[in-house]
C-alpha cells in the first residue's frame, strides 16, 4: 500500500513537472535583440494574450550577438541579426527555414523591401525584416559648435576643434566604422580592395585621433549628459534621445552611409517553435509594426502600418530621408572570408 501511494505521487510529480516545467506554470520564449529596439508594452500584451513569459535579453553589435549565439548552452528561439549577420547564421546552419503558413500577416511585408534582403537570405527563407535604418552622427548642441555640424561631411570627425577634448565616440563595429572611411574616401562601403583598405586605415588613423572609445551603447546616455559631444550613431536611437533632448542633434552625412535592415529569424534549436511564430506574425501584424515604429523611431519594412504612422513620422528625413540620398547609401553586404581584413584593420585601430 505504502510502495502504491509512493509511485502515485511520484507519477503525480513528474505529470506536474512536463505540465508546468520548473513550476513557472508557463512557457517561455527566449529573445534576443538589440537594445532600445522594441516597445516594451507589445512584450507584455504578448505575453498577456498567450500566457506566456518572455525572457528578453539585449545585444549592442552583431559581433556580440553571434559570439553569444554560438557559445552559449542557453537556446533562443528569435534573434535579430542585420542581413550581412543572417547570410552567416544561415551559412553556419543555425537558422529554422521558416513556414510562411505559420505567419498570416506576412503579406504585409513590402515586396521591394522583400527583393532587397533576398540579397542577404535569397528566396527569403530563414528572415523576416524587421527595421532599416541609417548611420549617422548624434551631436550635443550645448558643446558643439554649429559652424563645425554646418560642413555635414563624415570628417567631423576629425575636426580639430575636439583635439584632446576626449569627447567623440565611434560604434563599436567594424563594417560600420571601415563603412564610413570608406564611403567618405569615395569607395564602396563593402569594397575590402588592398587600395580601399589602404585608405580608409589613413582616414581612420585621423580620425582615431580624436575617438575615445568605440561603443554603441552607453554613447546614448553619454551624449545627453555632456560626457560625449560627438557620436557616431544609429538614427532611431539618436532620435529617441532626442525626443527628451531639444540641444541634442543628428545628421546624415552628405557623403552617404550604411542603410542596414534588421531581421526576426528563429534558431534551428529553439525549443518552442509554435510560440516563435506566433510572436513572430503579432510584430508583422500593421498597428503593432506601428507603434513599434513610433516608440524606436525606426523605420519599418510593414507596408500595412505605413498609412498608419503619423505624417511627423513619415515625413521625418532623418527616418525616411529622400530617394536622392538613399541613392547614397548602400547595405552592408556579407563579404565571405574578406571580412577578416576589416576586423584586422579595426582591431588594430582599437588598439591604437
Ligand atoms: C537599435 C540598434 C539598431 C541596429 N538600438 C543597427 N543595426
Amino acid at each position: 500500500m505504502k510502495q502504491r501511494i509512493i509511485l502515485s505521487l511520484m507519477v503525480f510529480a513528474i505529470l506536474a513537472f512536463a505540465l508546468f516545467g520548473c513550476g513557472k506554470g508557463k512557457e517561455t520564449l527566449y529573445i534576443f535583440n538589440w537594445s532600445d529596439y522594441i516597445d516594451p508594452d507589445l512584450i507584455s500584451e504578448f505575453e498577456a494574450a498567450n500566457g506566456c513569459r518572455i525572457k528578453y535579453s539585449t545585444f549592442d553589435s552583431n559581433e556580440n550577438m553571434l559570439t553569444k549565439v554560438k557559445s552559449t548552452s542557453q537556446s533562443f528561439d528569435i534573434i535579430f541579426p542585420s542581413g550581412d549577420h543572417v547570410s552567416i547564421l544561415r551559412e553556419l546552419g543555425l537558422l529554422e527555414e521558416l513556414d510562411r503558413t505559420q505567419l498570416s500577416n506576412y503579406k504585409n511585408l513590402d515586396e521591394g523591401l522583400l527583393q532587397k534582403a533576398s540579397s542577404f537570405d535569397s528566396g527569403n527563407k530563414y528572415s523576416i525584416p524587421y527595421a532599416w535604418g541609417l548611420t549617422g552622427l548624434m551631436y550635443s548642441k550645448q558643446y558643439v559648435p554649429e559652424e563645425i555640424v554646418a560642413s555635414g561631411g563624415w570628417n567631423i570627425l576629425a575636426d580639430s576643434f575636439f583635439d584632446g577634448k576626449n569627447k567623440v565616440t565611434m560604434l563599436d563595429d567594424a563594417r560600420e566604422v571601415i563603412g564610413a572611411a570608406l564611403i567618405y574616401s569615395g569607395y564602396s562601403i563593402n569594397d575590402s580592395s588592398d587600395e580601399a583598405m589602404t585608405k580608409a586605415t589613413e582616414v581612420l588613423k585621423i580620425w582615431d585621433r580624436n575617438i575615445t572609445q568605440f561603443d554603441s551603447d552607453s554613447y546614448k546616455n553619454e551624449v545627453q549628459d555632456g560626457t560625449t559631444w560627438l557620436a557616431q550613431a544609429y538614427n532611431g536611437d539618436a532620435l529617441q534621445q532626442m525626443a527628451d533632448n531639444p540641444k541634442l542633434g543628428f545628421i546624415l552625412p552628405k557623403e552617404g552611409t550604411s542603410l542596414w535592415m534588421d531581421n526576426m529569424v528563429m534558431l534551428k534549436s529553439s525549443k518552442n517553435k509554435d510560440l516563435a511564430y506566433k510572436f513572430m506574425n503579432f510584430m508583422l501584424d500593421a498597428e503593432i509594426a506601428k507603434r513599434n515604429s513610433e516608440y524606436t523611431q525606426y523605420a519599418t519594412p510593414n507596408q500595412a502600418a505605413l498609412p498608419l504612422l503619423g505624417e511627423d513620422f513619415m515625413a521625418n528625413p532623418l527616418i525616411n530621408p529622400d530617394p536622392a540620398y538613399l541613392e547614397k547609401c548602400e547595405m552592408i553586404n556579407y563579404l565571405g572570408d574578406r571580412v577578416r581584413r576589416i576586423d584586422q584593420i579595426y582591431e588594430a585601430i582599437k588598439l591604437n
